[in-house]
């Protein structure tokens, strides 16, 4: 029978090749919402499963290449299932993914786990990795033993890194003003992505007001992986 220190050495192992990372975990205490289990049992816990820099890119996109269909209308998505699936159920776990409605709050999930803020963007900004992290996943755990586990070993104990920024460049890098201190405009976004001026820039290159970003710039993702995400930005349901 394997141990909760075992459990994680056994993620970790599983997710490395897949060039993904075990993020930070969300222990639910009772009365807490927790997302249900198969037979109605509430998750005591989840781990999140994320993505920061290029190392998921090689391996998603060798598995893209092997497929007939090209992966089918949301490849990333299938691939995260095709991934998770198997190592849940090695682990006795059941998978959540970011895409599938109900969208489970992935957001609130990474803020609780990670200590993790909103940046003006509205993308969660981590210290180290800035605004280039994001989840294909998350696994649930009807039970869960590792509390003492650093499950993220990047806990952010430290200050909001917004608070320190004091040129906050993204607030002026966005064509479309769809950046401001207190919200983000999607609507403002979307219209302009749609435009010729959009296209060519944005969705071609990437979020103007993402790269503007001082902080981990090192974890940007590779350009066919930003342009991968700004074109499914701009197709119908996405
Ligand atoms: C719907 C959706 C979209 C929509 C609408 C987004 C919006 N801004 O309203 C569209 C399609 C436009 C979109 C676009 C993008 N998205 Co999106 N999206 C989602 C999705 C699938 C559901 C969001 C949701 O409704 N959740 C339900 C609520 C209940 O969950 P929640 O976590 O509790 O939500 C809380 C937080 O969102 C928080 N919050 C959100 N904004 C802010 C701002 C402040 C200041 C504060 C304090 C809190 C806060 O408040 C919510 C309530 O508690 C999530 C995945 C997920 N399941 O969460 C990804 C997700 C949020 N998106 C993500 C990303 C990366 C993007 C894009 C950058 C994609 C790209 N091009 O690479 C763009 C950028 C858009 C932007 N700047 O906001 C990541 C964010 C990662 C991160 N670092 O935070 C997520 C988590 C997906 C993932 N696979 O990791 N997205
Ligand atoms: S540019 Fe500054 S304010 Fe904007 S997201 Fe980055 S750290 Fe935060
Ligand atoms: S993608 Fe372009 S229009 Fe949208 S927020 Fe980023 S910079 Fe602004």
């Amino acid at each position: 029978m394997s141990g909760p220190f075992d459990v994680v050495e056994r993620l970790d192992a599983l997710l490395e090749p897949q060039g993904l990372m075990r993020r930070g975990v969300v222990r639910f205490q009772p009365g807490e919402a927790a997302p249900a289990l198969e037979g109605g049992q509430n998750a005591q816990a989840v781990v999140l499963i994320g993505v920061t820099g290029g190392a998921m890119w090689s391996a998603f996109t060798a598995w893209r290449d092997r497929q007939v269909d090209g992966g089918g209308s949301d490849p990333l998505d299938r691939w995260s299932e095709v991934v998770l699936d198997p190592i849940a159920a090695d682990l006795g776990a059941h998978a959540f993914y970011p895409s599938r409605a109900p969208y489970q709050p992935f957001q609130s999930w990474a803020m609780q786990a990670e200590g993790l803020r909103a940046s003006p963007l509205g993308l969660l900004i981590h210290p180290a990795f800035g605004l280039w992290l994001s989840f294909r996943g998350a696994l649930a755990f009807a039970e869960w033993h590792a509390d003492d586990v650093d499950a993220s070993g990047s806990r952010s104990q430290g200050r909001h890194p917004c608070d320190d920024c004091a040129e906050k460049p993204c607030l002026s890098a966005c064509p479309a003003g769809a950046v401001m201190p207190d919200r983000f405009d999607v609507t403002g976004c979307r219209i302009h992505l749609a435009t010729i001026a959009g296209q060519s820039g944005c969705t071609d290159g990437g979020c103007l007001a993402r790269d503007a970003c001082p902080i981990g710039v090192a974890y940007r993702y590779p350009q066919a992986q930003v342009r991968f995400h700004m074109q499914a930005l701009t197709l119908p349901g996405h």
